[in-house]
């Protein structure tokens, strides 16, 4: 089943949106082709539009007897996943914590835009910006409390006891809180270090560090 998936990411040093389906997918388990487009190039668009008609990375491409099944957004892409591989419990198994993973993992989704235009996504350095944590300071709060509910509520490592989608949701935020030094409590660090620790997160680190392409978006 799974040779026939192919997804569609953006750069791995900047795309923090990529970064969740592919946690997702190799979590559970699903074998796919990678296509990487490089953000912010001349053909980028282009590249982007000949896979999804959103224009945009990540996409998902699934070969089936019946034909294509295209699936572009990030958190559609992981929902698409947990239902080709029931077996991996991509969401809790109980139902109150699965509703509360599919809130945080919405909020994530839907919100936090002080830290996504202050502290975007660079795994390629560290950045020492005190004035944008400070225009970010609510979000930052506001995610470290998420986290620490739900590690307080089911033990950790991960937010919900085992690796779900609302932990491939957050993965990309713990990397811009390191990427920007935000200081974390002792609890945030534990959960960016089981973070840190997936093996598909290392093997998406050593490729963004192969990467040759460089963005600066610091603007201000
Ligand atoms: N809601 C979408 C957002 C995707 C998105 O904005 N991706 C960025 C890269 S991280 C992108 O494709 N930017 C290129 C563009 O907008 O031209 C998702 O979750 O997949």
């Amino acid at each position: 089943m799974s040779a026939d998936l192919t997804l569609i990411l953006g750069s791995k040093t900047y795309s923090s949106w990529s970064l969740r389906p592919y946690l997702a997918l190799r979590h559970a388990g699903l074998a796919f082709e990678e296509v990487v487009i490089p953000l912010r190039q001349a053909d980028s668009k282009a590249r982007m539009l000949a896979h999804s008609p959103a224009g945009k990375v990540p996409a998902l491409i699934h070969s089936t007897a019946g034909g294509d099944v295209t699936v572009w957004d990030s958190l559609a892409i992981c929902e698409y996943a947990a239902e080709l591989a029931p077996e991996a419990r991509l969401w809790p198994q109980d139902r109150a914590a699965r509703a509360h993973a599919r809130s945080i993992s919405a909020e994530m989704h839907a919100g936090f835009m002080d830290v996504r235009r202050n502290l975007f996504m660079d795994l390629g350095r560290t950045i020492d910006r005190p004035e944008r944590l400070a225009k970010a300071a609510g979000d930052i709060t506001r995610i470290q409390a998420i986290w620490t509910d739900c590690l307080d509520r089911h033990g950790g490592p991960f937010l919900f006891g085992a690796f779900t989608i609302a932990d491939a949701m957050y993965a990309p935020v713990v990397t811009r809180f390191q990427t920007w030094k935000v200081p974390l409590t002792e609890t945030s660090q534990a959960y960016a270090a089981a973070i840190e620790g997936l093996p598909a997160m290392k093997d998406w680190r050593a490729d963004a560090a192969r990467e040759t392409v460089v963005l600066d978006m610091l603007l201000d």
